[in-house]
């Protein structure tokens, strides 16, 4: 390939990372984006990223598992009987993202029903 020919698909791709990174950004403008941290499961509370998580009513969290072992994101408390009831990624595989909308304010706890140990919340106002 020319010298020239590489400079054009170099160009190309770096005009599509622009307009995807300015999509991506107007995707997420409203509400908050958790990160799932790699190892996880030996993370605690810092295993959801940010912790709290902080929206307003009527926006939505979205999670990403950027682990390489799968995780949820399920509401509630290890355990308690409406563990689930508001939100349940279920099983989230490495790179898989969640989103949920928060129509009441409030607190909510949540955690990762395969690793009880791990534990988030979010903050709605
Ligand atoms: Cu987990």
């Amino acid at each position: 390939m020319s010298t020239i020919k590489i400079a054009v698909v170099l160009s190309v791709f770096a005009v599509l990372a622009v307009g995807l990174s300015m999509g991506y950004a107007f995707v997420y403008a409203q509400g908050a984006s958790v990160a799932i941290q790699p190892n996880s499961a030996t993370l605690g509370d810092k295993a959801y990223v940010p912790n709290p998580a902080e929206v307003k009513v009527g926006e939505s969290v979205t999670w990403t598992n950027g682990d390489s072992q799968i995780h949820t994101a399920t509401s509630g408390a290890v355990g308690a009987e409406d563990s689930g009831s508001v939100f349940d990624s279920s099983i989230l595989s490495p790179k898989a993202t969640f989103d949920f909308t928060f129509d009441t304010a409030g607190e909510y706890d949540y955690y990762c029903t395969l690793h009880p140990q791990m534990f988030g919340k979010v903050v709605v106002s």
